[in-house]
């Protein structure tokens, strides 16, 4: 569909919702302009950057929780002496009718994050039987828990099966907050103010540890994906409304790329993967063409990236008081740490050849963006991103990194003189775009490359075109676009209380209700002062443009039709930025964008689960509920495309992968419906590789 043919569509709709009394017609009469007034005012108030949430917590202030322990100044701390290491991989332990089986346990361990001669840090690891040798050489097994978790070497179309298993002893090692949507083991009403100083907390929310993995990325059964209600805790005593079992089957019939698994536990993902709880899970297909061209073996690595702050005990130093005490006493609307980590290791250096590498980088952050690039200013090559290999090739001399999302880069030190150290800088601000600048001392920094006397190796050509991505198209008759808001609910001092999708809660009524073998167009129009990285579970989908936008007419007119008391008590009426409204200073109706569409930059140009919608713009993304390899032509709307029934089990959420807003409310379900009896009896014969599976 058009544009222009969505604009008028889309009027009629918001006429029958509205049910033709409602705003139209007073905007139309020009009340908007004393709303637009309004909401300008207010607007203008809150892009001031006095706002404490647009600043990074200076931790030297802030309390530890614990006597006699005082937070750890990041200047004290001695870069470049930690050296990186490479996660082991799992091991299956067995195989059962479809494939390998692996036992995966949660514990809390001991690890030394901080260079030797500081104290050891108490995490929250995965772990299992591990192999820690390269592929090739004689294998190493042992049990083995880690921060990040081992990595999964998984082959696409071969399924694996995950047994989870819980073994976290007693109360979280961070403050879990009652007064958000939380898993709530023990089913305990919200405290009401005053609340409670952390520590203590609240000793029902802090124990049991509920625990639930999602796989990012994976194309994966709704029972297997790690619903936030499918948690259990140790021993599975207590276990969530949408728990059916721990172990997980992945199928991995998609293309191959860099996945990561992370907990999921509802209200609580800020907090378990910052005690530690994520690790890396690398797809490969043993057809693939590209994969010989490619460093491999020890010259592969994949790099996951985290901020932290630290206490002079060694202990992780989380926010114990929120920006909104009197409303939530613990949680605060991003956790930005003032030391950088990279794979469980804080500012490591890695020794390197001189040759090419292969990094697979994992933001595996709460909140934090990087901008990464190197001191010396050389260029690499970003070969994929989330969901695939890229179409093509990239020269980059710097990538834009938001939490969730993954860059396969190939590095050349070839040329570099031996004994160069190249450090890997990060420049993106905190929260990003518009927060404070990185200190270059501390969070400017990511990690060390430094150049070995080894003779140089050139690297390998590689062909101009990667893969082929096929042209999504969108499906008449289904009401396209879907259209979303990101809206920050405040208080009066301006500071967030929760970050919403549509003004609605989580939990409120489900929305939506896609069929299976569909594409829709989803528009995120943005009306925060935030970049918020949006995640869909189950697809991997394409992003079409950004395009900027009036926001404080849009959000006048957004208030116009649904008020402007965050969350809504009713359904969202939902405004479209591309329609024509009545523009009282021209006298003619006018559309809210205001600026030229912007392409997706060819770093974004692959399959994508994870995306930037950067604050006064418009985001538009296509998504097709099938997987990537099916061909357009065999779609059917309503006809399953999936290996699996995507229409059973609990369905699926999408959410800010800013955890800290994920876990207050920036979250919505999804669920896929299945066909509807008229497209049930459409004759079909099962045409492609998904439904080979059978
Ligand atoms: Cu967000």
């Amino acid at each position: 569909m058009t544009r222009r043919a969505r604009k008028i569509t889309w009027v009629v709709n918001a006429a029958i919702v509205v049910g033709l009394s409602l705003p139209l017609m007073k905007i139309a009469r020009g009340s908007a302009a004393t709303d637009g007034t309004r909401a300008a005012a207010k607007t203008a108030q809150v892009t001031h950057h006095d706002r404490r949430h647009m600043h990074m917590r200076n931790w030297a202030l802030e309390p530890t929780g614990k006597p006699g322990v005082s937070p750890l100044d990041p200047n004290r701390i001695p870069k470049y002496v930690n050296e990186l290491t490479k996660p082991p991989v799992f091991v299956p332990d067995g195989f059962s009718g479809r494939g390998p089986h692996y036992t995966v346990t949660y514990k809390a361990i001991q690890q030394q994050l901080l260079p030797r001669g500081f104290p050891t840090t108490e995490v929250y690891a995965y772990g299992g039987l591990t192999n820690s040798a390269e592929l090739g050489q004689r294998p190493q097994i042992a049990t083995t828990f880690s921060t990040p978790g081992p990595t999964f070497e998984a082959v696409r179309d071969q399924h694996i099966r995950v047994h989870f298993v819980n073994q976290i002893d007693g109360g979280h090692i961070f403050p879990v907050d009652p007064t958000i949507m939380f898993a709530n083991p023990n089913n305990q009403p919200a405290p009401q103010p005053p609340f409670k100083p952390f520590p203590p907390g609240y000793a029902f929310a802090q124990n049991p540890v509920p625990v639930v993995t999602h796989l990012h990325g994976g194309v994966t059964p709704s029972d297997s994906d790690g619903f936030v209600d499918a948690w259990f805790t140790k021993g599975e005593a207590k276990k969530g409304p949408a728990f059916t079992s721990s172990t997980f089957e992945y199928f991995n019939a998609q293309l191959p790329t860099t996945l990561w698994y992370h907990d999921h536990t509802l209200g609580m993902t800020r907090l378990t993967v910052a005690a530690g709880l994520a690790g890396a899970y690398l797809l490969r297909d043993r057809n693939d063409r590209i994969a010989p061209l490619l460093p491999s073996g020890p010259f592969e690595i994949p790099l996951l990236i985290q901020d932290r702050a630290f206490n002079d005990d060694g202990s992780i130093h989380f926010t114990q008081e929120g920006d909104n005490p009197d409303v939530h006493p613990y949680w605060d609307p991003e956790y930005f740490g003032d030391t950088i980590m990279v794979n469980g290791k804080v500012w490591p250096r890695l020794r390197v050849a001189r040759r090419q590498y292969r990094f697979r980088i994992i933001n595996a952050s709460n909140a934090r963006f990087y901008n990464l690039k190197f001191s010396n200013g050389m260029s690499f090559t970003q070969i994929g991103g989330d969901g695939s290999y890229l179409p093509a090739p990239v020269t980059l001399t710097e990538a834009l990194m938001a939490p969730a999302e993954r860059i396969d880069i190939l590095v050349d030190f070839s040329k570099q003189q031996p004994g160069t150290n190249i450090i890997l800088q990060n420049t993106a601000n905190q929260p990003f775009p518009s927060g404070d600048p990185v200190d270059p001392a501390t969070t400017g920094q990511v990690m060390r490359f430094d150049v070995q006397a080894t003779p140089a190796v050139p690297p390998r050509t590689l062909p101009a075109k990667l893969i082929d991505i096929p042209t999504l198209v969108e499906t008449e008759g289904i009401g396209n676009p879907k259209l979303f808001t990101l809206n920050e609910h405040e208080s009066d001092a301006d500071e967030p209380l929760e970050v919403l999708i549509d003004g609605q809660r989580f939990h409120s009524p489900i929305t939506e209700l896609p069929r299976v073998g569909t594409t829709e167009a989803w528009y995120f129009q943005n009306l925060t002062e935030d970049a918020h990285p949006v995640h869909i579970h189950l697809v991997e989908f394409q992003l079409e443009d950004r395009q900027e936008i009036d926001v404080d007419r849009f959000k006048a007119y957004w208030e116009s039709l649904n008020g402007s008391t965050l969350p809504l008590n009713h359904p969202t009426i939902r405004a479209n930025v591309e329609d024509a409204i009545d523009f009282p200073p021209t006298g003619t109706a006018r559309d809210f964008l205001t600026g030229p569409s912007e392409p997706p930059s060819p770093a974004e140009s692959g399959w994508k689960d994870t995306f930037v919608a950067p604050p006064g713009k418009v985001t538009r993304v296509r998504i097709r509920f099938a997987p990537q390899y099916t061909k357009e032509s065999d779609l059917v709307p309503g006809f399953n495309p999936f290996p699996f029934d995507a229409t059973a089990g609990p369905g699926y959420v999408w959410h800010c992968h800013i955890l800290d807003h994920e876990d207050n409310d920036m979250m919505r379900p999804m669920k896929m419906l299945a066909p509807t009896p008229a497209m049930a009896s459409v004759e079909r014969q099962p045409v492609d590789k998904a439904h080979a599976h059978r």
